[in-house]
């Protein structure tokens, strides 16, 4: 391990989430489902959404944004779509409530959406479609986040980093997940570059005048590009009309103009789709997952590696330890935070 990284105990994590939480304001139920989260995805190693997303939340009430004590709201709109509104917190309680609601209607009618709105987004969409999967579900998570990317052709920002995620339940084993930002690369990276002072890679942004750039500062001056050029630049338009008009709530430039300077983490709506295989197929479910499986060892036969094995790997070496790696900076700061809250930290 390099010595960028400290290694942490889950549970000191799991306390110094919470008592950070706690302490700045949130009600038990916030800091409960915002630090699970955040432990989760450290474990999995995926930093840019792991313990650092912390510092977003403090931000959060510090700049006065957020209401950190919201109680969702859950509306049972239709026989398959359920509505929960957040109420100005954070999506994750908002998620907590929906999940039975969006389960339950998926398997009654065979596919199910549940809509989120009026919710502070910091958090990657892995965790939820995982989630939904692991109860025999396919699932589809897409969201919106402020207007930083450009589309291709332009070079002013108009599409958020788009993240669009995917769940397939596999009996026995994890299930398969993909989740990726629909920019070149997502915000949290290019946030994670400027504190490391490192740069970015080729082909990920532009400068305010157009150019193309590695240097983290100027990107955030300039825009952000799009994965796959016009094909990437299509999927985050889709995932601007879908977690946003569709559901009445803002899209990435909507988003930032109700951010207004404060630089906190995105306000606006999550989309989240359920589909469920004993529905569309009867007995017939479980031989078609099977073919399913027939996909997956074709890819893992031939030396490719499906998407969420590194994570997978990650969380077997996180629980196997009881703890986890961390950036010694972002813990050096939540520290500090802690200090701010007069709070013990060992
Ligand atoms: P990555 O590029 O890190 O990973 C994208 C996906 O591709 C992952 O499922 C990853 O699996 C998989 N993958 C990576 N390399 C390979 C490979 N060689 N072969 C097969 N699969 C591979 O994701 P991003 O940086 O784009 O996004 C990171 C996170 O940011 C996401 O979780 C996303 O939800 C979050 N995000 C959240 C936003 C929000 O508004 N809430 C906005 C934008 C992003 P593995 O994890 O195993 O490496
Ligand atoms: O990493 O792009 C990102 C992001 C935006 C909001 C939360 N994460």
């Amino acid at each position: 391990m390099s010595d960028d990284f400290e290694m942490i105990a889950t549970d000191e994590a799991r306390a110094l989430g919470e008592s950070l939480l706690l302490a700045a304001g949130y009600s038990e139920d916030h800091a409960r489902t915002i630090t699970d989260c955040v432990v989760r995805a450290q474990m999995d190693e995926c930093h840019s959404h792991g313990l650092y997303r912390l510092i977003s939340c403090l931000d959060l009430i510090e700049r006065g944004k957020v209401d950190p004590a919201a109680t969702p709201v859950v509306e049972d709109r239709a026989p398959a779509i359920v509505r929960v509104d957040a109420r100005r917190g954070v999506s994750l309680a908002a998620f907590e409530a929906g999940l039975p609601v969006l389960t339950e209607k998926a398997r009654q009618s065979g596919i199910a959406a549940l809509a989120i709105n009026n919710c502070f987004h910091f958090s990657a969409l892995w965790p939820e479609v995982e989630r939904i999967a692991d109860e025999g579900l396919v699932a589809i998570a897409v969201t919106v986040s402020h207007a930083w990317v450009a589309p291709a052709g332009g070079s002013r920002p108009v599409f958020g980093t788009n993240p669009f995620s995917f769940g397939w339940p596999r009996p026995g084993k994890h299930p398969f997940v993909f989740d990726f930002a629909t920019s070149a690369i997502a915000r949290g990276d290019i946030e994670l570059h400027r504190r490391m002072k490192l740069p970015l890679p080729e082909g990920t942004a532009i400068d305010a005048d157009g150019e193309p750039t590695t240097d983290p500062d100027k990107a955030v001056e300039g825009a952000m590009l799009t994965f796959g050029g016009h094909k990437g630049s299509a999927l985050s338009a889709m995932i601007e009309l879908l977690a946003g008009p569709l559901i009445g709530d803002f899209t990435s430039a909507e988003s930032i103009a109700f951010d207004d300077g404060a630089k906190v983490v995105p306000f606006h709506g999550e989309l989240i789709i359920a589909l469920d295989p004993a529905s569309f197929l009867g007995q017939a479910a479980s031989d078609n997952l099977k073919r399913g499986e027939a996909l997956f060892e074709a890819v893992e036969g031939q030396g490719a590696r499906l998407p969420a094995a590194r994570r997978y790997r990650a969380r077997a070496r996180s629980e196997k330890a009881g703890a986890m790696p961390v950036r010694r900076n972002v813990l050096d700061e939540l520290r500090v935070r802690a200090a701010t809250l007069e709070i013990k930290t060992r």
